[in-house]
C-alpha cells in the first residue's frame, strides 16, 4: 500500500534563457552572474555538503526550530492539510513537517516547488517513505510553483507555504517586500507563511560561514563557471578565479564573487560572446542578507501579512518567522 502519487508541471525553461542570462551579466559593469545558476546537479549536491559544515549553522538551527515548533506550525493546516513548499532543496526541512503529519495520520498533499531537478528528485525520495503522504513537484520558479500549487485547491482548504533555509536572504530589501507581496497575493485569508532566515551575528562566523576552511563553498561558488563551460560551451579556466566573500556592514549582506586572477579574456560560445576581464576583477555571484527579528517582522507586515508568531535559535541566531492572511 505504498501508493507515492507524483505528479508534474514543467516549464518551458531552455538553454537560451540561461545563456542571455548569462551574457547580460557579463557585458554589464560590475560584472555579475544570476545566483539561482549555482543549483544544478553538482552545484545542488554541493549546497547539501556545504549545509553539514560545521561553519554553516542555518541548517542545524532551522532544523531543531522545525523539530520544536512543528505543532505549533502545523495545528492550523485544514483537512488534508496542504503544505507547499518554494525551493524544497532537499526535502529535509518539510519532512520534519510532514513526519508529524503522517504520525498523526493526517491526510496531507506536499507540494515541492524548485528549479532545480536534482532538488525534486532529493526531495521526492527523501519524502517517499511516507506514504499517505501526496506530492506534487513543480519545476518551477518561486511564484510560478506557488500559483501551480495554489490552483490545485478547493476554495475551502487553506494552505501553509514553506520559503525556509534563509532563501530570502538571495533577495534585497526591495526584492524581498516585492516577492513577499507576490506571494501574498496568489493566497487567501487564512493562509500562512512561514520565513526561515538567518540573523545577524559576528562578522567572522558570517566570513566563515561562507568561505569555509575545507573550501567547500569556494567549490559550490567557482561550479557556477564550470557549468557555463558545461552547458554553454565557454572557456573559463576554473584554475584562474578564486572564490572571495565580504562583508557589506551599510546593507548588512555576505556578498559572494568569482575574482579573475589575471588578465584574460572568456569566450562563451553558446552565449555568443567574448568577455574581457581585469586582473583581481570581480563577478559578483551572490548576496546573502542577514536581519534583526524586527526586520524579518517587518518585511512581512509591508507585504501585507500579519505576524502570527516567531521563533529564534539565539545561539547561531536564526529566526522561523510565522505570517497569516488577514
Ligand atoms: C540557500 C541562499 C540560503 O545564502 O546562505 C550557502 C546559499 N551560498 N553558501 C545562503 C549559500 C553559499 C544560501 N541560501
Amino acid at each position: 500500500m505504498t501508493d507515492i502519487s507524483i505528479m508534474e508541471s514543467i516549464p518551458i525553461q531552455t538553454d537560451t534563457v540561461f545563456a542571455r542570462d548569462v551574457s547580460d551579466g557579463l557585458n554589464r559593469e560590475p560584472k555579475q552572474l544570476p545566483t539561482k545558476y549555482h543549483y544544478d546537479a553538482l552545484g545542488s549536491q554541493l549546497f547539501e555538503a556545504i549545509c553539514k559544515l560545521p561553519w554553516y549553522p542555518i541548517t542545524r538551527s532551522e532544523r531543531i526550530l522545525l523539530l520544536k515548533e512543528r505543532d505549533a506550525i502545523i495545528n492550523h493546516a485544514s483537512s488534508p492539510a496542504v503544505v507547499i513548499e518554494m525551493g524544497s532543496g532537499s526535502g529535509e526541512k518539510v519532512s520534519i513537517l510532514a513526519d508529524r503529519l503522517n504520525s498523526m495520520g493526517r491526510p496531507t498533499t506536499i507540494h515541492l516547488v524548485d528549479i532545480s531537478k536534482t532538488a525534486l528528485e532529493l526531495g521526492t525520495h527523501k519524502l517517499g517513505r511516507y506514504p499517505a503522504i501526496e506530492i506534487v513537484r513543480h519545476e518551477m520558479s518561486y511564484i510560478e510553483g506557488l500559483r501551480a500549487a495554489v490552483g490545485t485547491l478547493r476554495s475551502d482548504q487553506s494552505v501553509t507555504v514553506l520559503f525556509l533555509g534563509s532563501n530570502i536572504g538571495n533577495m534585497s530589501a526591495e526584492t524581498s517586500v516585492q516577492f513577499l507581496h507576490d506571494v501574498h497575493t496568489e493566497l487567501r485569508t487564512g493562509d500562512r507563511l512561514l520565513l526561515g532566515t538567518d540573523l545577524l551575528k559576528p562578522e567572522p562566523d558570517l566570513l566563515a560561514a561562507y568561505d569555509d576552511p575545507l573550501g567547500v563553498t569556494a567549490a559550490f561558488n567557482l561550479n557556477l563557471l564550470a557549468r557555463i563551460n558545461r552547458e554553454l560551451d565557454a572557456d573559463f579556466d576554473l584554475r584562474q578565479f578564486v572564490h572571495r566573500v565580504t562583508w557589506n556592514s551599510q546593507n548588512s549582506c555576505v556578498e559572494s564573487y568569482v575574482v579573475s586572477q589575471r588578465e584574460q579574456t572568456v569566450c562563451i560560445t553558446g552565449a555568443d560572446c567574448c568577455v574581457r576581464l581585469a586582473k583581481g576583477e570581480a563577478i559578483w555571484t551572490e548576496s546573502s542578507f542577514k536581519y534583526t527579528r524586527e526586520q524579518v517582522r517587518s518585511l512581512g507586515s509591508l507585504a501585507g501579512f500579519r505576524v502570527v508568531d516567531q521563533w529564534v535559535e539565539s545561539v547561531s541566531t536564526f529566526a522561523l518567522t510565522l505570517f497569516e492572511v488577514t
